[in-house]
């Protein structure tokens, strides 16, 4: 299919999805709303097909993405009178934002973010949805939300309190401040700075490793780690029985063990 606001491809197990509205600073409208949702249905047949064992999110551009696209929320004082229509955000954050979200933590393969720019708003909390976050050296992240009148949402509210604790999270959402990628990565929020010259090819071999891994076995990684947010620890040591129960009848698991015997590299099928 072709695309007019992103840039999508499947190569080697890798799909790649590149946002591609750089005058915009890759802000969100509809447009792009309605093809990243197609390209993550693409995705989804692909993981489910055995093709695709690794998802690459970036942008074009100097921005990763700047949320939502403004232009399409501008309201003159005299819309904002009594009884004047306002645009429902709530609708827009449950047919659009919400179920990104919720594809990407839910895709049982790993979602690697190359964030090449200024994250901000929303765009800032789809990168950090994402499962390895790689960040060029001057990128930003930013919860302009506060800005703007509005709240974090894509997730922000629930994972900045867990990744940078109560006292950040509360200074990065009421402030709105950049965030520049080096502290970014001193506090835990993402996996790791790189050049801004060697974030596309570093990115993208970090994808093309992982696609080669034990794909069932990095979902339930995957499942484990998103499910010990709201678990107790008794519910997580069943969850982690459970989870090691389905990993080791994997065929990957058979090969790794196999492969360690044998001392020689493992060939893992994905299966
Ligand atoms: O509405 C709903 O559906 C609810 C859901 C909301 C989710 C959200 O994401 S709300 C938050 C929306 N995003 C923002 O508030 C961020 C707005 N942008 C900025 O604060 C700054 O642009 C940045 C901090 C991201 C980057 O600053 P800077 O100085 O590097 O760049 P710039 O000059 O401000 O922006 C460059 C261009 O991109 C500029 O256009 P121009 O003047 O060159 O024609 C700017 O207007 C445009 N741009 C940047 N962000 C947006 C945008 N245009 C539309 N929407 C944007 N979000």
């Amino acid at each position: 299919m072709a695309y007019d606001t992103i840039e999508f491809s499947l190569r080697d197990g890798v799909a790649t999805l590149v946002l591609n509205r750089p005058d915009r600073l890759n802000s969100f409208n509809e447009a792009m709303h309605q093809e990243v949702r197609q390209a993550l249905t693409e995705v989804q047949a692909a993981v489910e097909a055995g093709d695709c064992r690794a998802l690459l999110l970036t942008g074009n551009g100097r921005g990763f993405c700047a949320g939502q696209d403004l232009s399409d929320r501008a309201v003159s004082p005299k819309d904002g009178a009594p009884g004047a229509e306002m645009p429902d955000l709530g609708y827009s954050i449950e047919t659009y934002y919400n179920p990104l979200i919720r594809t990407l933590t839910a895709l049982p393969v790993p979602v690697v973010c190359a964030v090449n720019g200024v994250a901000a708003g929303a765009g800032a909390n789809i990168a950090l949805a994402c499962d390895l976050v790689l960040a060029a050296r001057s990128a930003s992240f930013t919860q302009a939300f506060a800005k703007i009148g509005l709240v974090p949402d894509s997730g922000g509210t629930w994972q900045l309190p867990r990744q940078v604790g109560l006292a950040r999270a509360k200074g990065l959402a009421m402030l709105g401040d950049k965030l520049s990628a080096e502290q970014a990565e001193a506090w835990g929020l993402i996996w790791q700075v790189v050049d801004d010259e060697a974030l596309r090819d570093e990115a993208a071999g970090l994808a093309a490793h992982l696609a080669t891994q034990p794909t069932r076995g990095l979902a339930l990684i995957k499942q484990a780690l998103n499910e010990s947010g709201t678990n107790d620890l008794d519910t997580q040591l069943d969850l982690e029985r459970d989870l090691q129960r389905q990993a080791g009848r994997t065929a990957d698991y058979r090969e790794g063990v196999a492969a360690f015997m044998e001392k020689r590299s493992p060939k893992f099928s994905g299966q």
